[in-house]
C-alpha cells in the first residue's frame, strides 16, 4: 500500500485502469432477487451471466481519517425494463457521507434513508453528488448503450452494508417507459421488520 502523497489518472482511457490496486466485478448473477421482472432475470442468466458493473479502487487502511477514492463503471443494458444498476447499500457506519463525479455517461443517483425518505438525482458528467450520511446509494445507467462512469471518494472507515438492500429492496425503482426513465414504487419493498426485543412470554 502507499504510504507517501501519490496521485493517479482518471482519464478513461484502458490503460488508466492500472493505476487502481483493485478490480471488482459484478455480474448479473450477483443480482439475484434485485431485480422486478424474474423471468426476464432468469432469461438473461440462462443466454450467459453478462457483466453490469465493475469497480476500481485505491487500496487504503479501512479506518477513520483515510479516504478511498475509485471509478464505479455500470454497463448499459437492462433486466426487462429496468435499466442495469449495481446493488446498493447503506455504509455499515450510517454516519459516513460520500461524493460521487460523473466522468461519462448519463444515470440516475436513487438514494433513501432509513427514515423513510427517498431522492434521485442525475449524474451527468461535470456533475458532482454529495450524499449525506444515512443515505442508501444505487447507481442506475439509463443510456442505451454508453457506460456510466463515476469517480467516488468516501471515508475508509465506512464499510458496506448490503443485506439491508438485498433483504427489503429500495422503496423506488426506475424502469424505462415509452423510451424515458421512470421512477416507480417498488412493489416488493418491505418496512423494515420492528424489533421486539426480548420481551418474556408465558407460552
Ligand atoms: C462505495 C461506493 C462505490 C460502490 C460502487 C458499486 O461506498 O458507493 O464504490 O461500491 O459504485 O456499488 P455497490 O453498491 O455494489 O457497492
Ligand atoms: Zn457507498
Amino acid at each position: 500500500m502507499r504510504n507517501r502523497p501519490f496521485s493517479y489518472r482518471i482519464t478513461l482511457e484502458a490503460d488508466a485502469m492500472a493505476e487502481f490496486d483493485q478490480h471488482v466485478v459484478r455480474r448479473l448473477s450477483s443480482m439475484k432477487g434485485q431485480f422486478l421482472d424474474e423471468q426476464a432475470y432468469s432469461a438473461m442468466l440462462a443466454q450467459g451471466d453478462p457483466l453490469l458493473y465493475e469497480v476500481y479502487y485505491v487500496e487504503r487502511p479501512e479506518i477513520a481519517g483515510e479516504l478511498i477514492t475509485g471509478l464505479s463503471i455500470v454497463h448499459a443494458g437492462k433486466v426487462g425494463d429496468e435499466y442495469f444498476m449495481t446493488k446498493g447499500h447503506f455504509h455499515a457506519v450510517l454516519e459516513t457521507a460520500e461524493i460521487y463525479y460523473t466522468l461519462r455517461g448519463e444515470g440516475l443517483m436513487l438514494m433513501e434513508s432509513p427514515e423513510g425518505d427517498w431522492a434521485a438525482e442525475e449524474l451527468r458528467p461535470g456533475r458532482v453528488l454529495y450524499i449525506p450520511p444515512r443515505w442508501a446509494h444505487r447507481s442506475i445507467n439509463t443510456a442505451s448503450q454508453q457506460d456510466l462512469v463515476t469517480f467516488f471518494v468516501y471515508p475508509g472507515h465506512a464499510g458496506h452494508d448490503y443485506g439491508t438492500i438485498e433483504q427489503r429492496g429500495f422503496r423506488k425503482l426506475v424502469i424505462e417507459h415509452d423510451g424515458r426513465p421512470s421512477i416507480c414504487d417498488n412493489p416488493r419493498w418491505r418496512p423494515p421488520e420492528v424489533k421486539t426485543g426480548s420481551v418474556a412470554r408465558g407460552w
